[in-house]
């Protein structure tokens, strides 16, 4: 018996500043059609998929910055696209901007939600491993203001057992664009039995601070997800939000990564695109039981150094 879900990744090419929420909603809409057509059962948008990369720019007051962000999801805007989707049966992982009155305070997060076949979120993560810079740095060419205009997610990585497909029951946990660079978030959610990883991203090509990295930008892309998938025993879904936005390029290559860190599907473009797979979550089985069976060879308390030290100390 498999587990097979069959999984879209829904690349969505450049939006521009003037484009409305409802204009990018339609292009999702026309994208969860056609996964329904090939018998997709979950699609995976971007990052920050309702509107233009925004961190790109320093804005002096507030309201220009709030204008990017959701107070409520789904909202108005955003409806559309849950009760389409709640209609083909169809589940989704949807990024965007959150604006959160909690605590007795505005907090503005960069989050991602899973949605069920049944139109219900059922799973909510709050971006962690922030990049870029808070200050405006004019030497840039771009700014890459996350750090500013977004607090540290404060909700760890958890793992929703959710059904996925008909019959099909699967572990799931998401990350956001720069997450998938760093083992931590991978292993956190491989600790919690994760079979698959969603993941939505923004990435600029061209990074100000390390210029030489631009020509790489797509071999660590793959190589990081790749390396999660396989050292976690788990299916990693990376979809970006690619092409030339508002004058900066931004890569494509969504691809999905099977637990063997094989790649089985990949967008080859820069614009709206579905990358579709059929995931066994039962392939990730061997890799568990295995190589990375955790309870078997993990030696964790050598590992202490990895909680205790933020950055890295060398020896005198
Ligand atoms: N959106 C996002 O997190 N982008 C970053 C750019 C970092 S510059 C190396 C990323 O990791 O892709």
């Amino acid at each position: 018996m498999s587990r097979v879900v069959t999984v879209g990744a829904a690349q969505l090419g450049p939006i521009a500043r003037a484009e409305t929420r409802t204009q990018v909603v339609a292009r999702m809409v026309a994208m969860l059609h056609e996964a329904k057509r090939h018998g997709v059962d979950l699609v995976v948008f971007p990052e920050l998929a309702l509107t233009t990369f925004f961190p790109r720019w320093y804005f002096e007051r507030q309201e220009e910055v709030d204008a990017f962000f959701e107070r409520e999801m789904p909202g108005p805007e955003t409806k559309p696209l849950f009760e389409e989707a709640r209609t083909l049966g169809i589940g989704f992982y949807l990024g965007y901007a959150e604006l959160a009155h909690e605590d007795g305070r505005v907090r503005r997060f960069n989050t991602a939600v899973l949605v069920d076949r049944r139109g219900g979120i059922v799973g909510k993560y709050r971006k962690i491993h922030l990049p870029g810079h808070a200050e405006h740095e004019p030497w840039r060419a771009f700014q890459h203001l996350e750090k500013r205009y977004f607090e540290r997610g404060d909700l760890g990585w958890p793992v929703f057992r959710v059904e996925l497909a008909a019959g099909v029951t699967g572990l799931v946990g998401m990350a956001i664009c720069n997450d998938r660079r760093w083992p931590e978030t991978y292993r956190v959610m491989g600790l919690q039995g994760v079979e698959m990883i969603l993941i939505g991203y923004n990435t600029p090509v061209h990074n100000p601070p390390a210029p030489d990295h631009d020509a790489l930008s797509h071999f660590h892309n793959e190589l990081v997800m790749q390396a999660g998938a396989y050292q976690n025993g788990t299916w990693v879904v990376g979809v970006a939000k690619a092409g030339r936005e508002e004058g900066v390029e931004q890569i494509g290559n969504s691809i999905v990564a099977a637990p063997s860190g094989e790649i089985v599907a990949a967008c080859t473009t820069t614009g709206d695109e579905l990358a579709i797979a059929r995931c066994d979550l039962d392939r990730t089985l061997s890799y568990k039981n295995t190589t990375f069976n955790f309870a078997r060879h993990r030696e964790p308390e050598m590992y202490g150094m990895i909680v205790e030290r933020k950055g890295a100390i060398p020896p005198p």
